[in-house]
């Protein structure tokens, strides 16, 4: 399927160049006419998750948003986001990629993509590495399909944003921390035992979101299901707030953790889980 030398620097480059004029063109909120997709969750530089996850994709005709984090904690991310790439430039309105956490120097920087890129780059690992992230830099934040009743989007709903019109301010480029509601896009959690919404664990500006944020984003967009990554997820899905909310994590081996990795099949209203 893939026609690239993972260890070929000029190849890489060149690679990356072609999708870059490819993810130039997609706004930053996705609007997708279609009513089926496969969704991916965090694929975190897991090769055997990877080639499953392939198999899948490639055995069936429709689209695949996968849904951030490719790069950084597994040591083959090069393979994983190159492979994808590969497959985006060849068809890139079959395959979708969307913005994770760790597609943002801030994180990649220090969680393994680098150190990984400077193993097998040596010298041009820091610009095949300032690269990768322009490329990151033009993912999307978010896709909608099936006229807005699913929503896709690595973290979470923002706690102000109360309605999907609050996306439509997002810009793409380099990830600015400051820019709360891209922030929150790409790092609330949903939690089941919150009405309202508290502070999360994972740092400041980012919070666990409960059921009545949930729902007012939800009404108000017109929108019925949300499906997202992020959450490490030993048996690899979990359905939060009466099942609206769908959290998938696509490893089979995560930091040492045997994972029973999932993707996701929408097909006309109806969820179908894959075990990787
Ligand atoms: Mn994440």
């Amino acid at each position: 399927m893939s026609g690239i030398d993972h260890k070929d620097a000029e190849k890489i480059l060149t690679l990356l160049d072609e999708s870059k004029s490819i993810l130039a063109k997609e706004p930053p909120i996705l609007n997708l006419n279609e009513d089926r997709a496969i969704f991916v969750g965090d694929i975190h530089g897991d090769l055997n998750a990877w080639k499953r996850i392939k198999k899948i994709i490639s055995n069936r005709s429709i689209i695949t948003i996968f849904l951030g984090d490719y790069v950084d904690r597994g040591f083959y991310s090069t393979e994983i986001i190159n492979d994808i790439l590969y497959l985006k430039n060849e068809n890139p309105e079959q395959i979708i990629l969307l913005r994770g956490n760790h597609e943002t120097e801030e994180i990649n920087r220090y969680y393994g993509f680098l150190s990984e890129l400077e193993m097998k780059f040596r010298k041009r690992a820091h610009e095949i590495y300032r690269k990768y992230n322009d490329i990151f830099a033009q993912f999307p934040f978010v896709a909608l399909m099936d006229d807005n009743k699913v929503v896709a989007l690595h973290g979470g709903i923002p706690i102000e944003a109360t309605n999907i019109r609050d996306f439509y301010k997002l810009k793409k480029g380099d990830f600015n921390p400051t820019d709360s509601i891209a922030l929150q896009i790409l790092w609330n959690d949903p939690d089941d035992n919150l009405e309202y919404y508290a502070p999360s664990p994972r740092g400041p500006g980012i919070y666990l979101f409960g059921r009545k944020i949930f729902q007012r984003f939800m009404i108000n967009s017109k929108a019925e299901y949300l499906i997202r990554a992020h959450l490490f997820l030993i048996e690899g899905i979990r359905k939060f707030f009466d099942g609206k909310l769908i959290s998938i994590f696509s490893t089979i081996n995560y930091v040492g953790n045997q994972v029973a990795g999932k993707v996701l099949e929408y097909r006309h209203g109806n969820f179908y889980v894959i075990d990787l």
